[in-house]
């Protein structure tokens, strides 16, 4: 019901994700002691291979794979201690019915995890024998991609190729961990509606999911309707905790999610993290309409794809912000030219007014000199930038005032909330009484005047009903009066801007000339 949903949601961010104490059932779980002593099993390992849990529990793993494999198992565990995930295959002795097993072995504080998932090597749809050929082609063609857009558009289609999910997304987070899907790649053979340019509140991917996302980079749920699979004896370990499977691939996963995932008719998921600087940038998220379960080698490379693609992003993003510095600082060198000392402020700002949008990135700007306002672009009402003077003139410490949300920051009353959310006021005198403000419109009306898909889905149900379209209506809700962040560097050249403007003002007044500002 509503309520206990609501209590689900508040709590979201406290859902210990990385102890359910159980798996998904789509693999078998062997919990081992240093000496390789099996002391925890997902309970479905007693049914694969038909013993009673007291027979297993104590046994040395030996028993069942033979001397040759826990030497293997020995050597991979002392690979790379960045790479959580030691790969191989292996198969029971004396016990010829039985597949074989992709494996995969794992530290977890003082236990060894071993994972087994059934080896699928007849499956041509997923051509393991691939696996270096599809990363290589990948990492070659990568250097040929132009743009950055470009590059979002490869690693979507890229992905969905490799793995055969139906809709594989490329999804941002912002400095407050709200996302947007960047880009998206979908099967149009199949029926799974498109979510490109859609927004998604922080609360989506709580907190201790991001945090547990930027340490291990890969997760699959690899049928949404599964029945979990207990891990027993349930006695707890470390800390009188469960078991911490942080690292392990067949984690069994939040109800919360589930829900979400089953609302929005996803039969499969799986998501790899796209990290930059050592913070989690992205996600790379993928969806199919019926269960899918690609194998452990397949989703190495899928992980291996995504640390090159990052790698990629990171040269694009560099060469961005150079490029964007530059023309910022071509846009205040053009301003300085034009305000010549033969020329009043007033005349070289209304015929350059766009450069003072846009090398601060603002929507609108008002200067304010010896109690006269001109303004350019989208302002809020005037008297209400009146108020906000003297608000600054009461409160403001004479340097910059940077705020993403006035309505929060101050206790005006703001009068063209979407026309002015956030300002950067910087004083052009000692005595504080003239400024400079610039302002930000609502981020919410800006997405909606770029004309992207969501206007059409503002009538949809909103509540606790948990789907991306009410997530989407959340996100939304919550943006009310707020603009996007001031960066440092258009905080920068707003203060080069006011320099300017006051050296000027200056020059102006000592030659008495044209002095109208
Ligand atoms: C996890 N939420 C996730 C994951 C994604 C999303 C990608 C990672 C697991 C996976 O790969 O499926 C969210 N998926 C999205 C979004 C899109 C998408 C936004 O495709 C957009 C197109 N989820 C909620 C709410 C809560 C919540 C309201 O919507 C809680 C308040 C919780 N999400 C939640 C939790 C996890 C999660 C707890 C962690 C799941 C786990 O790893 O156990």
């Amino acid at each position: 019901n509503d309520d206990e949903l609501k209590k689900a949601i508040d709590g979201c961010d406290s859902e210990q994700i990385h102890i359910p104490g159980s798996i998904q059932p789509h693999g078998y779980m062997l919990v081992l002691s240093q000496e390789f002593e099996i002391v925890k099993v997902s309970r479905n390992f007693c049914s694969l291979i038909d013993q009673p849990l007291q027979a297993i529990i104590g046994q040395d793993l030996k028993v069942y794979f033979g001397e040759d494999i826990i030497k293997a198992l020995k050597d991979m565990l002392s690979v790379g201690a960045l790479c959580h995930t030691r790969y191989t295959t292996l198969s029971f002795i004396e016990k010829e019915d039985l597949p074989q097993f992709d494996a995969v072995l794992h530290q977890s504080k003082d236990y060894l995890i071993l994972e087994l998932e059934i080896h699928k090597s007849g499956k041509i749809e997923f051509q393991e024998h691939d696996f270096y050929q599809k990363v290589m082609q990948f990492s070659i063609q990568l250097q040929q991609v132009p743009t950055q857009t470009a590059l979002y558009d490869y690693v979507v289609y890229e992905m969905r190729q490799l793995t055969g999910f139906g809709r594989v997304k490329l999804y941002r987070f912002d400095q407050n961990w709200n996302g947007e899907v960047v880009a998206e790649s979908r099967d149009m053979q199949i029926p799974m509606p498109s979510y490109l340019g859609l927004h998604f509140p922080a609360s989506d991917i709580p907190k201790q999911a991001r945090k547990l996302y930027s340490q291990n980079f890969i997760r699959l749920i690899a049928d949404t309707s599964y029945e979990s699979v207990q891990i027993v004896p349930d006695d707890l370990c470390e800390k009188g905790l469960p078991i911490d499977l942080s690292y392990a691939c067949l984690r069994s996963v939040s109800p919360v999610h589930m829900e979400y995932l089953n609302n929005m008719g996803v039969g499969a998921s799986m998501s790899i993290s796209v990290m930059q600087n050592e913070r989690l940038w992205g996600l790379i998220a993928c969806h199919h309409n019926s269960p899918l379960h690609p194998p452990i080698s397949v989703r190495m490379a899928a992980e291996l794809m995504t640390h090159t693609f990052s790698a990629f992003l990171s040269n694009f993003m560099q060469a961005d912000q150079e490029s964007e510095i530059q023309k910022k600082q071509s846009y205040i060198r053009e301003l300085n030219i034009s305000l010549r000392p033969d020329k009043s402020m007033l005349e070289t700002l209304k015929r350059k007014h766009a450069l003072l949008l846009q090398a601060v990135d603002a929507d609108g700007v008002i200067v304010h000199v010896n109690d006269k306002n001109f303004a350019f672009g989208l302002i809020p009402e005037m008297s209400f930038a009146n108020d906000l003077i003297d608000w600054l003139e009461m409160n403001g410490d004479g340097k910059v005032f940077a705020s993403n949300s006035i309505a929060r920051d101050t206790n005006l009353l703001v009068r063209g909330q979407s026309m002015a959310s956030g300002v950067l006021a910087i004083p052009v005198s000692s005595s504080m009484t003239d400024y400079v403000m610039w302002f930000r419109q609502e981020l919410v009306e800006e997405i909606d005047w770029a004309g992207r898909p969501e206007k059409r889905v503002t009538k949809d149900k909103v509540g606790y009903h948990l789907t991306p379209r009410a997530s989407f209506a959340r996100w939304k809700e919550g943006l009310r009066g707020y603009a996007k962040a001031w960066e440092a560097d258009n905080i920068e050249a707003a203060e080069h801007i006011t320099k300017l403007l006051l050296n000027k003002k200056y020059e102006d007044k000592l030659r008495q000339a044209n002095y109208d500002l």
